[in-house]
């Protein structure tokens, strides 16, 4: 049997559904219960960015071989304890990556331009009224970069087709690129226009982008988050946008999903996605099908197709 940890995608639903036993665990309230009828039988888990398999989960299913994620983030799955259990674990990187930087770029150009803003004025009748006001150019300015991964790499390609010099910050220089390292994210901040967080969410990763950071960018700085929300310390955020000492942000991701918090709500400077960087119809199939790829190679004893432990 296979346990889906929560809803993420129809199609995968019904292939799973299809393929094996399926349960979705979302059915099931009282959790301890249906683990203590069923545990036995689940020889796979689906997760996503939002479930995954914590440390209590693993422990709880003594039959489990793999959990395979439909997400790139690995961040709720306890990597650890499946390496130490003897657990496969795959994700679905690549088939995501241009949707995710294809966004960030939407970020930039719709925080700088104040498209979101703009199509609110026309919807509320406001352009009788007069012009709209002046918003930032986006060609051009410097773009830096956290974490020069799939995905990080994607949005520095697209971002220098608009001309924008690139600099990046991660944990080590990567060979055979011209873009500028700063082993310092402070440092990187203090020097880019526009910080995107594109790394992935590890216990060093987690508030990154702290006050200090924040400081360093800017009161003309945009911060864009297409990464995970504890990337960013959220309550300094809000508090650097509310006081000006941040210029904008692009966020498609936050600490407390669903919640936002409703302070940004008023803030033109600010726009708010609720956590879609894959959300497409194409790339949501292709990480339906990689998922259903991997678990097929596993239980066939074959290799799997996108192995992280
Ligand atoms: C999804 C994601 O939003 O890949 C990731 O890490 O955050 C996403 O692609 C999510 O897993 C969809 O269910």
């Amino acid at each position: 049997g296979v346990l889906m940890a929560c809803p993420m995608s129809s199609y995968l639903e019904q292939e799973l559904d299809k393929r094996f036993k399926l349960f979705r665990f979302w059915n099931f309230p009282q959790k301890n219960e249906f683990l203590n009828q069923n545990a036995n039988s689940i020889r796979a888990v689906v997760g996503n960015a939002f479930a995954g398999a914590d440390t209590e989960l693993i422990d709880s299913l003594p039959k489990l071989e793999i959990i395979s994620s439909f997400s790139v983030g690995l961040d709720k799955i306890d990597l650890n304890k499946c390496k130490e259990k003897g657990i496969r674990v795959t994700n679905t990187p690549d088939v995501l990556t241009e949707d995710v930087a294809d966004l960030a770029l939407g970020l930039m150009l719709t925080v700088l331009r104040r498209i979101c803003e703009c199509d609110r004025y026309v919807r509320k009748g406001l352009w009788k009224s007069g012009d709209f006001k002046l918003t930032s150019k986006f060609s051009g300015k410097s773009v830096g970069i956290i974490g020069l991964g799939r995905i990080g790499l994607a949005i520095a390609k697209r971002a220098e087709a608009f001309g924008c010099p690139i600099s990046y910050h991660s944990r080590s220089e990567k060979p055979n690129t011209n873009y500028k390292y700063y082993s310092s994210l402070v440092e990187l901040a203090s020097n880019c226009q526009i910080l995107v967080v594109a790394c992935a969410l590890t216990p060093e990763t987690r508030h990154i982008v702290n006050r200090e950071v924040m400081e360093a960018l800017g009161p003309k700085g945009i911060l864009i988050n297409i990464g995970r929300g504890p990337h960013v310390d959220e309550k300094e955020l809000v508090s650097a946008l509310l006081e000006g000492r941040l210029g904008g942000a692009g966020l498609d991701v936050f600490e407390n999903e669903p919640e936002v918090p409703e302070q940004l709500f008023g803030l033109e400077n600010v726009v708010l996605l609720p956590h879609v960087g894959s959300g497409t119809e194409e790339t949501r199939k292709a990480m339906a099908d990689l998922v259903l790829g991997n678990l097929e190679a596993h239980f066939l004893n074959k290799p799997l197709l996108t192995p992280v432990v």
